[in-house]
C-alpha cells in the first residue's frame, strides 16, 4: 500500500525505498515493501509451470499446455458432478494484482458455480455479521488523526498496519503527543500498546466480556450521547440489560485485569468526544468474532462516534465512485439465509462468504455436493487453513487442484497444476484494491483522497514463461468457450453503497489488457483512471478533501440496532459459560496468534534474508515460564492441544503476559514431510479444529485462546542447516 520508488539496473529492480514526493506516507514504507527486489529475486522463483506427476513430483510444463490441460480436466470433472463441485479460494496475494479477484470471481460464476471462498472467513468474519445486525451508518467513521480516543482491541497497528496504514508508529506516536488517549486489550504489551493509556493486558478469548465490562460501566456512568441515541438507535435498553451482569468485578476476575483499569478505559472512552473502536484478529480468532465485533459497533452508537453532518468524509473514494456520505444510519440487513448452505454443521453463505473453514469437509464428504476441483488464487491453503492435517487430506482428495504461485511452496507443492506467475514490479497496479477493502473491514483504506497508477517496472526473467494470474481464469474460461462478465466493483459492496452494479462483458475471442481490465474496474470512479496516470508519485486530490457528509434524509427513518436479539443471546451464554479456570488441567497455556513484521502470512518466510535470517515462527513465551519450564531461548519445545502437537523453537519475550504461548501462522511444511524447526517453522493451524468450537455465523473455529501444554524437548540438533 505505500508508494516507493525503484531503482532499476539492467532490467531489475535493486532497491525501494519509500517515495519522499508522494503525499501521506512521508515517504515510509515497511520492511515488507523494502524487499520487494530481493523477492523478485529469489533464487527459488518459479519460472515455469509445473504438472503433478503420479507419484506426487512436478514436471515443468508450459504455460500454454497447462491452461489447455486445466481446462479439458475442468470440462470433465464439471461433466460428471455438475458446475457447483468446482470452487475457488481467494487468498491474500491476490490482493496484489488488483483484476484477479473480479476476473477468478466471473471466470467461477460463468461455470455456474456458487462455491467462491476466500481468506476473509478465515480472518475478521465478524466484521460483516456485525455490521448487518447493527446496520451502518452512511457517514462513516471519524479519521483516526481526529479522534480523542481509540480502543484497539487484539490488533496490533504498529506491526500489521491494521488501522494505521501510512506511517503507523509515527502517526500513532504524534496522536498520542496531540492528546489522544489509546485503549489497548492484549495480551502483549506490544508496540501499539506501549502507546496505550490504559492497556489491559487481558487472559486471551476473554474479549467480548471486557467490551460487555466497557459498555456496562459507560451507560451506568450515564456517559452515553443521549442525542444521538435518541435519533439513531434502537435496543439501548435491551443491551443495557444484557451487559448488567458485566461489572468491573466480575471482568476483572474473569479476564483477570484491575478493575481500576477498567474503570479508567471506560472513562476516557466514555468522555472522549469522537473516538474510534476496531478489532483485529487477535479478538476473530476465539470463536466469538461475531458478537465481539457487534459489541465494538454497540460501543461506537452508545458514544455518538460516528462522523457527523458538516464533517470532513473519512476515507473518500477517487478510484471508486463518490462516497456520497450522509449523516444516517442504514437498519440493519440480512446476515444470512442468502440460499445457499454447506453440507456441514450446518452453515451456510453469510454476508462474509462461504465459510473456508468448512471446505476442507465439504471436499472430504461424498455425496451430492461434494467439492471435486479446487482454484487456489493468491492463497495458501496448506499453511494458512484450519485444522493442517484435515486440509492435506481434502487437497489429496480433489481431481483437480490449481493454484498459481510464485514458489514451489507447500499449497504449490499439493498443486495438480502450478500455473507460475508475474511479480508485482512486472505488472501494472492501481490503488483501487485498498479503497475497496475498508468496505470489509474498517481497518483499511487511504485516509485522504490517495490514488495512484503504476505501470509494468520489469520484466519478467529472462527465458522464463510466465503470466498474469487473471490470465489463467480468463485463459481456461476461453478453451471452455464460457462469456466472462465482470461486476463493476461497487457491484460487490452491497450496503455499503447505493451505486449501479454494472455487468462488462469481456472479449473472449481477443485478450483484454490488464490496462483494459483495470479501465473497466473503475468505470463510474470518482476521478477518472486517466486522470490519475497522469500522476506517476500518485496524487492526493485535494479538491476532494474538501467532501463534506451530507445531512440525513427528510423520509429517512432507519436506526442502528444496539439490541440485536441473537447477540445479546449469545453474550448472556458466554457469561454464562465465563470461568477463570482453564478447561482443561493438563493444558495449563493458551495459544494466541501474531503477525510478523517483515513477512505476511505465508508470503516471504522461505526468504532468511527477509528475517535477518530467522526463517521460523518462534514460540514467544513469558521468561518466568520459560524458566519453570527449565527452557532457555533457543530451545526446542513441544506445544500440544487436545488434538495435535508442533515443535517450536522458545523465545523469551517479556512483554507477553505469563501464560501465554505466542506464535505466528503461516509457517511449517506438509505434514508428513521433512521439518525442521528451525528452518521450516511449525503450522500452528496443526493444532486446530474446525469442527468442535467454532462461530456459528461464519464457522471460523477457535484459533486463539486455544488452551496448549508445554515441554521441553531433548534437542537432538542444536543448529541446522538453513535449505
Ligand atoms: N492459525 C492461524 N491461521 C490463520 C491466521 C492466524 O492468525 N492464525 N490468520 C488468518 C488470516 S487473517 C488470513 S488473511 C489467512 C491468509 O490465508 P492465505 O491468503 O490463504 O495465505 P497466505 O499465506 O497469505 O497465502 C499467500 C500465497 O500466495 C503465494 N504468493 C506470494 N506472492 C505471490 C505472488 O506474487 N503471486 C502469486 N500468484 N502468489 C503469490 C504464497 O506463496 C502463498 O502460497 O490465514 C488465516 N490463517
Ligand atoms: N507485518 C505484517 N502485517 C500484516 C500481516 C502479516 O502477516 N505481517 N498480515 C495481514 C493480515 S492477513 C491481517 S488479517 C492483519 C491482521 O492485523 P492484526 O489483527 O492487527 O494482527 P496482529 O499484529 O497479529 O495483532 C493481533 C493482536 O492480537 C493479540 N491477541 C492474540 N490473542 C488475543 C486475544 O484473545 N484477545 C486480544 N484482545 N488480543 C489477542 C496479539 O497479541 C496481537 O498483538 O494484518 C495484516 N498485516
Ligand atoms: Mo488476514
Amino acid at each position: 500500500m505505500c508508494p516507493i520508488v525503484v531503482t532499476i539496473e539492467d532490467g531489475r529492480a535493486v532497491e525501494v525505498h519509500g517515495d519522499r514526493e508522494a503525499p501521506l506516507y512521508e515517504g515510509y514504507t515497511c520492511p515488507k515493501g523494502r524487499a520487494l527486489p530481493e523477492v523478485h529475486a529469489n533464487p527459488k522463483r518459479l519460472l515455469h509451470s509445473l504438472r503433478r506427476r503420479s507419484d506426487g513430483t512436478h514436471e515443468q510444463i508450459s504455460s500454454a499446455e497447462a491452461v489447455d490441460e486445466i481446462a479439458d480436466r475442468l470440462r470433465d470433472v464439471v461433466g460428471r458432478h455438475g458446475p457447483n463441485s468446482v470452487a475457488v479460494y481467494i487468498g491474500t496475494a491476490s490482493a496484489f494484482y488488483p483484476a484477479l479477484g473480479n476476473v477468478a470471481g466471473s471466470f467461477i460464476t460463468a461455470l455456474g458455480s456458487k462455491m467462491i471462498f476466500s481468506a476473509a472467513s478465515i480472518d475478521q468474519p465478524g466484521t460483516r455479521i456485525a455490521d448487518a445486525l447493527h446496520g451502518l451508518w452512511l457517514g462513516g467513521r471519524t479519521g483516526f488523526d481526529d479522534c480523542d480516543a481509540f480502543l484497539f482491541a487484539g490488533t496490533n497497528p504498529v506491526i500489521s498496519k491494521q488501522f494505521l496504514s501510512e506511517n503507523p508508529a509515527k502517526r500513532l506516536a504524534r496522536a498520542v503527543e496531540r492528546g489522544t488517549k489509546v485503549v489497548v486489550i492484549d495480551p502483549r504489551r506490544t508496540e501499539t500498546a506501549r502507546r496505550a493509556h490504559v492497556h489491559l493486558q487481558a487472559r486471551p478469548g476473554q474479549d467480548a466480556i471486557v467490551i460487555a465490562g466497557l459498555i456496562h460501566l459507560i451507560l451506568r456512568e450515564g456517559l452515553v450521547d443521549k442525542d444521538f441515541l435518541d435519533r439513531h438507535v434502537d435496543g439501548v435498553e435491551s443491551l443495557r440489560q444484557a451487559v448488567a451482569r458485566f461489572t468491573p468485578e466480575f471482568v476483572a476476575h474473569i479476564a483477570d485485569v484491575p478493575a481500576d483499569d477498567l474503570v479508567e478505559a471506560a472513562r476516557i472512552l466514555g468522555t472522549a468526544r469522537r473516538g474510534g473502536a476496531g478489532g483485529g484478529t487477535g479478538i476473530s480468532m476465539t470463536s466469538c468474532t461475531s458478537v465481539t465485533s457487534y459489541l465494538l459497533l454497540c460501543l461506537m452508537s452508545l458514544r455518538g462516534w460516528w462522523a457527523r453532518e458538516g464533517e470532513r468524509v473519512d476515507r473518500p473514494n477517487v478510484l471508486m465512485p463518490p462516497n456520497h456520505a450522509k449523516a444516517q444510519a442504514r437498519r440493519p440487513y440480512k446476515a444470512s439465509g442468502f440460499g445457499h448452505k454447506m453440507r456441514v454443521r450446518g452453515l451456510e453463505q453469510v454476508v462474509g462468504g462461504l465459510p473456508t473453514a468448512a471446505l476442507a469437509e465439504e471436499i472430504l464428504l461424498p455425496g451430492e455436493g461434494q467439492i471435486r476441483a479446487l482454484f487456489n488464487v493468491g492463497g495458501s491453503p496448506m499453511t494458512a487453513w484450519p485444522d493442517q492435517r484435515r486440509t492435506r487430506k481434502a487437497l489429496e482428495d480433489l481431481e483437480l487442484f490449481v493454484t498459481t504461485d510464485v514458489e514451489y511452496s507447500p499449497t504449490a507443492r499439493m498443486a495438480d497444476y502450478v500455473v507460475a506467475t508475474e511479480m508485482t514490479l512486472e505488472t501494472p497496479c492501481i490503488t483501487q484494491v485498498s479503497e475497496y477493502i475498508k468496505y470489509f473491514h474498517p481497518g483499511y483504506g487511504f485516509s485522504a483522497p490517495y490514488a495512484q497508477y503504476t505501470p509494468a517496472l520489469v520484466d519478467p526473467p529472462a527465458g522464463s514463461d510466465l503470466i498474469e494470474d487473471w490470465q489463467l481464469y480468463y485463459r481456461v474460461a476461453q478453451r471452455l468457450g464460457l462469456a466472462l462478465n465482470l461486476v463493476n466493483v461497487f457491484g460487490r459492496i452491497g450496503a455499503h453503497m447505493e451505486a449501479p452494479i454494472e455487468v462488462i462483458p469481456l472479449d473472449m475471442e481477443h485478450e483484454p489488457t490488464t490496462d483494459d481490465i483495470y479501465e473497466m474496474m473503475c468505470r463510474g470512479s470518482h476521478v477518472p483512471l486517466d486522470e490519475v496516470k497522469r500522476y506517476p508519485h500518485g496524487h492526493l486530490f485535494e479538491e476532494l478533501l474538501e467532501q463534506e457528509i451530507g445531512p440525513r434524509d427528510p423520509d429517512c427513518e432507519d436506526r442502528l440496532d444496539v439490541g440485536n436479539a441473537d447477540m445479546l443471546t449469545e453474550l448472556a451464554e458466554i457469561g454464562d459459560r465465563a470461568t477463570t479456570t482453564i478447561p482443561d488441567d493438563d493444558r495449563p497455556f493458551l495459544f494466541v496468534p501474531r503477525r510478523e513484521n517483515r513477512v505476511i502470512n505465508s508470503t516471504g518466510r522461505t526468504l532468511p534474508g527477509l528475517m535477518r535470517g530467522r526463517s521460523y515462527n518462534p514460540a514467544f513465551m513469558h521468561p518466568d515460564d520459560l524458566a519453570r519450564l527449565g527452557v532457555a531461548g533457543g530451545d526446542l519445545v513441544e506445544i500440544r492441544s487436545a488434538y495435535d502437537s508442533v515443535t517450536g523453537v522458545a523465545e523469551a519475550d517479556a512483554d507477553l503476559r505469563p501464560g501465554v504461548v505466542s506464535m505466528s501462522h503461516g509457517f511449517g511444511a506438509i505434514p508428513g514431510e521433512d521439518e525442521d524447526p528451525r528452518v521450516d517453522g511449525a503450522n500452528t493451524n496443526r493444532l486446530l479444529r474446525t469442527d468442535v468450537e467454532y462461530d456459528r455465523y461464519t464457522g471460523i473455529p477457535r484459533m486463539g485462546a486455544l488452551p496448549v501444554a508445554v515441554a521441553a524437548v531433548r534437542d537432538v540438533s542444536p543448529v541446522a542447516p538453513v535449505r
